[in-house]
């Protein structure tokens, strides 16, 4: 039937008025209240992080961050993927970092990670000049996709492999759209690493690895992608 056309009987028929809104009986008050109190709790417990409405953890890896380290810096997830300063948690807990690098992601997700290197000081520029970015697409073509994991006075030593994704190019092709995408569809380029929690203190998280020449595998500003105490170990 054409969408357009009612049917011939409605036509026929005078619209019966709208009927006054039955009174819910007190035992369906009741009910409804009682759903709507578990879903506030639920809701409640997800926001103080003791239970987590995102991607699921697998069992046994402690307390949960999404790391995505780009050109050059890094940003912060919690386990319901919701952007965090910092990656919190208390002395002597287990800890999973899952690292999804930003070039696993669409190019203009990529891009966008990276115009936060434009507020820093990075090589000695200020920030905001026009070189960052040049830099950045100098060091793709060069092929400086990778970064090196690691947290200051902690055993976490994480290579990513962003290139057997890219297959090449300097942006991803066909990936995950987004993170969440990402990490549920468990994408190749992912890493993880799960380590204690041993001291309390403010720990760096930085991309360690170094070249002869310093540059070390993400190229330029490889030695400015340093996340000051970024890693909070909590009493
Ligand atoms: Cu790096």
């Amino acid at each position: 039937m054409d969408p357009g056309q009612r049917p011939a009987l409605a036509g026929l028929r005078p619209a019966a008025p709208t009927p006054a809104r039955p009174r819910p009986l007190p035992w369906a008050t009741a009910a409804a209240a009682l759903v709507l109190a578990g879903l506030t709790g639920i809701t409640g417990l997800a926001f103080l992080g003791k239970i987590s409405l995102g991607p699921p953890a697998p069992s046994g890896t402690g307390i949960v961050f999404y790391v995505v380290p780009y050109h050059y810096g890094y940003a912060f997830y919690d386990s319901g993927l919701v952007e965090r300063q910092a990656i919190e948690v208390k002395v002597g807990e287990t800890v999973t970092l899952v690292i999804v690098p930003a070039q696993a992601l669409p190019r203009e997700v990529f891009l966008e990670y990276n115009k936060r290197s434009l507020k820093l000081a990075v090589g000695g520029l200020s920030p905001g000049d026009p070189r960052v970015p040049a830099k950045v697409q100098e060091d793709l073509a060069l092929g400086n996709v990778e970064h090196i994991i690691g947290i200051a006075a902690h055993p976490v030593y994480v290579t990513t492999n962003v290139a057997a994704v890219l297959n090449g190019q300097p942006f991803r092709n066909g990936g995950p759209a987004t993170l969440a995408e990402a990490v549920s569809q468990k994408d190749a380029s992912i890493r993880s690493v799960t380590f204690t929690a041993r001291r309390v203190g403010a720990f760096d998280v930085l991309c360690v690895d170094s070249g002869m020449d310093g540059t070390g595998t993400c190229g330029w500003g490889h030695k400015w992608m340093i996340a000051k105490g970024a890693f909070v170990v909590r009493p």
